[in-house]
C-alpha cells in the first residue's frame, strides 16, 4: 500500500508512503487517497484528518515517471480526465471535509503536493520543509485547486511570486508569507503535530464544520450574506450537545468534553 491510514483516537492520519519517489502521486496512491478521504468524511467517529508523507518529503506532486512513456512518444497525458478523476475529488474532499484537516508538512512539497497542503485547513511544518509550486517548470498552470487556494492563503501578490518566479520557499519564508501556520524543528514536528491534531479531534466537530463552511463561503459573500449565514449556522450550533456542554463546563469552571455531536 502506498497510503497508510491510521486511526489515532478521534483522528485519521493519512501518510503517503512512497519515500523512494519522495511521495510522488501515482495512480494507486491517488485512488487510495480519494477512498480514504471519502471514508474519513463519512465516518462520524473521525473528527480530524491529518495528511503527511513518509521519509524526507511531504509530497512532490504528480508522479512524472508514471507518465514517462507517453511523453517519450510525444504525447501529453489526458489532463481533463486525470484532473476530474483524481485531483478534483481529492481537492474537494479535503476542502469540504466536515472536520478539521491538517497538512503535516515534514519535508519537501512540490507541484500537486503543494496543492494538497493548500486544500487543508492548517499547515504545520518542519523547519526543513521547503515548497515549490513547480508547475511552471514543466510549462503547466498550477492545478488541483491551487489557483483558488494559494491567493486566498497568501494573498495575490505572494501567489503571483510563488507561481511565476518559481523559487523554493523555505520554512522562514513560508511562515512570513502565511503559507504555513506553525513551524517546528524537524525532531519536534511529530509530537507537536500529534498534539495539535488530537486537540482538534477533541473539539466541537459540528461547530468546526460550520465554521469552515462559513469562512470558505464568506470569502465570496457580502456582509449581509455573511451575517445571514452566521445566524443560520448559529441556530444549528446552538442546538448541539456540545454547545450545552461548553456552556455548562464554563459555568462549572471545568474544561469541556466535546462529543462531536
Ligand atoms: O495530471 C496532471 O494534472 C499533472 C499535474 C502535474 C502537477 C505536478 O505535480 S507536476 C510534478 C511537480 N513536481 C516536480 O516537478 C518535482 C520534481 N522533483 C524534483 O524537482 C526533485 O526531485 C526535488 C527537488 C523535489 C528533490 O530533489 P532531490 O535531489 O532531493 O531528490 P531526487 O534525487 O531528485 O529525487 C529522489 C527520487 O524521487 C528520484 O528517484 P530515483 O531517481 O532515485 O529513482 C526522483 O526521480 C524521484 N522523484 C522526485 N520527484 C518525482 C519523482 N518521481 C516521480 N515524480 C516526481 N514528481
Amino acid at each position: 500500500m502506498t497510503l497508510s491510514v491510521d486511526r489515532r483516537g478521534g483522528a485519521t492520519w493519512l501518510t503517503i508512503d512512497r519515500p523512494e519517489a519522495l511521495n510522488a502521486l501515482d495512480g494507486p496512491t491517488k485512488e487510495a487517497l480519494v477512498e480514504a478521504l471519502r471514508e474519513a468524511a463519512e465516518d462520524p467517529g473521525v473528527r480530524a484528518v491529518a495528511l503527511t508523507g513518509a521519509g524526507r518529503a511531504f509530497c512532490v506532486g504528480q508522479d512524472l515517471r508514471e507518465l514517462e512513456q507517453g511523453y517519450r512518444e510525444g504525447r501529453a497525458p489526458d489532463f481533463a480526465a486525470e484532473l476530474e478523476r483524481h485531483y478534483a475529488p481529492i481537492c474537494k474532499l479535503l476542502a469540504g471535509m466536515p472536520k478539521p484537516t491538517v497538512a503535516v508538512v515534514n519535508g519537501v512539497a512540490a507541484g500537486a503536493g503543494v496543492s494538497l497542503a493548500l486544500a487543508c485547513d492548517l499547515r504545520l511544518a518542519s523547519d526543513g520543509a521547503r515548497w515549490r509550486l513547480a508547475f511552471s517548470g514543466i510549462a503547466l498552470v498550477p492545478d488541483a485547486g491551487s489557483t483558488w487556494h494559494l491567493p486566498r492563503v497568501v494573498g495575490l501578490s505572494r501567489a503571483m511570486e510563488i507561481a511565476l518566479l518559481g523559487d523554493w520557499v523555505d520554512a522562514d519564508q513560508a511562515l512570513q508569507f502565511g503559507l504555513v501556520n506553525r513551524v517546528w524543528p524537524a525532531e519536534d514536528l511529530p509530537g507537536e503535530a500529534e498534539a495539535a491534531v488530537a486537540a482538534l479531534a477533541a473539539g466541537p466537530t459540528l461547530a468546526f464544520a460550520r465554521t469552515k463552511t462559513l469562512l470558505r463561503d464568506h470569502l465570496g459573500t457580502d456582509l449581509a450574506g455573511a451575517l445571514a449565514g452566521e445566524a443560520e449556522a448559529q441556530v444549528a450550533s446552538g442546538q448541539t450537545k456540545d454547545h450545552l456542554e461548553g456552556v455548562t463546563a464554563f459555568l462549572e469552571k471545568r474544561p469541556p468534553t466535546f462529543q462531536g455531536a
